[in-house]
């Protein structure tokens, strides 16, 4: 079976899914081989010329024309483009794997949950939170779910980058609140809080998130645009924030504290989440992703589990034990499972309904750094 997808966008998360299509047939061979049939874009000379580099055998300059005619449809575009052509993919019977945050507004999230719930069950609606997909994580997970950290008290997690932190870094769609919807919370954020979800979410450990209070900030308000004339560049106003922070309320009782910053000087991609437990505490690091740190039994100092073992999840289809994964991995591993779960005609997670389930906490936080208040999650 040869599955022939359909990608819209072909820069940053463009590249990293290409990547792993590249990679599936090599190192996940029981996933069906994957086409890179129609590349979509509105350049059309960048759109060639990545389309080249991709392995793409044609471009479009439309979805429109695209999304019934491919097995699989990728929307990797900016926020403001993944409702439309999302749900006209669903309502054509065509799969479709959205990046994250699932939308930029919690309405257009509503709305491509709903299309996902009316497409037939064998027509998954991926969302691509693929921290999810870090064997750390998962490990994470197993023990969570087998109880070796006991009652969850405590969930803590920042993401801090700083390509902001320069005020002459240009204007871009990230930073307007019309193509983003929000900045590092929804950028970012969204990754933390489906990490929160995924991890304690389940109703033996903390459950979801019920409550929250958040604070947005903006440091910068005007950027200059990229390519603007140099004595007098034109400059455009910022609209969305630049860092946010908040607590949560979890259902059984748990609280969580998360931030997310473009303005974190020193860090690149720096993610990072803890969760401390009545029995003992987990924290993970994406800067060490191949490691987990676990303190179990109240003892008194955290092992580092190297999570490179041939028994750990996805690492026996790389290389030998102990030798390390990346990044880029995350991305080879959510499509393997969602491609698996086209090909099989099965559910997938993290699904549009975990990407509107995280966007409601997103929108929640907003609404409380606005009311100068803590907001239920609904
Ligand atoms: C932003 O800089 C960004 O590329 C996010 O959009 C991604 O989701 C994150 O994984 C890395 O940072």
């Amino acid at each position: 079976m040869t599955l022939e997808v359909g990608v819209l966008g072909y820069r940053f998360m463009g590249r990293a899914h290409a990547n792993a299509f590249a990679r599936l047939p090599m190192f996940f061979p029981d996933v069906p081989e994957v086409e890179p049939s129609v590349l979509i874009g509105r350049d059309e000379t960048a759109l060639e010329e990545a389309a080249d580099r991709f392995g793409f055998q044609s471009t479009a300059t439309d979805w429109q024309s695209v999304i019934d005619e491919v097995d699989v449809f990728y929307n990797l575009g900016p926020n403001h483009l993944h409702a439309d052509p999302s749900i006209a993919a669903l309502e054509a019977g065509t799969p479709v794997f959205c990046e994250k945050p699932l939308a930029p507004t919690l309405e257009a999230a509503e709305e491509m949950a709903e299309a996902a719930e009316a497409a037939a069950d064998d027509v998954p609606a991926g969302c691509a939170f693929n921290y999810r997909f870090v064997p750390a994580i998962q490990y994470a997970k197993a023990l969570l779910e087998a109880g070796e950290l006991g009652e969850i008290h405590h969930v803590r997690g920042r993401y801090l980058q700083d390509w902001l932190v320069d005020p002459e870094a240009p204007w871009s769609w990230r930073t307007d609140a019309k193509l983003a919807g929000s900045g590092a919370l929804g950028d970012l954020g969204s990754h933390t809080v489906d990490l929160c979800r995924y991890l304690v979410g389940s109703p033996d450990l903390a459950g979801e998130i019920d409550r929250v209070s958040g604070h947005l900030q903006t440091f910068v308000e005007e950027r200059p645009v990229e390519n603007g004339n140099g004595d007098d560049p034109e400059t455009r106003t910022v609209t969305v924030d630049d860092a946010y922070s908040a607590q949560l309320e979890f259902a059984n009782g748990a609280m969580g504290t998360v931030e997310a910053s473009r303005f974190a000087t020193g860090h690149k991609n720096d993610h990072t989440i803890e969760v401390h437990g009545s029995a003992g505490s987990l924290r993970f690091s994406l800067e060490r992703l191949n490691e987990l740190e676990v303190l179990r039994d109240g003892g008194r100092g955290y092992e580092t589990v190297l999570v490179t073992d041939e028994d750990d999840p996805y690492v026996d289809h790389w290389w030998p034990p102990g030798h390390v994964l990346g990044w880029e991995h995350t991305f080879v591993h959510e499509n393997y499972e969602f491609l698996r779960a086209v090909a099989d005609g099965d559910s997938f997670h993290p699904n549009f309904g975990d990407g509107l389930a995280a966007q409601r906490v997103l929108a929640a936080i907003e609404e409380s750094d606005e009311r100068g208040e803590w907001v239920s999650v609904d």
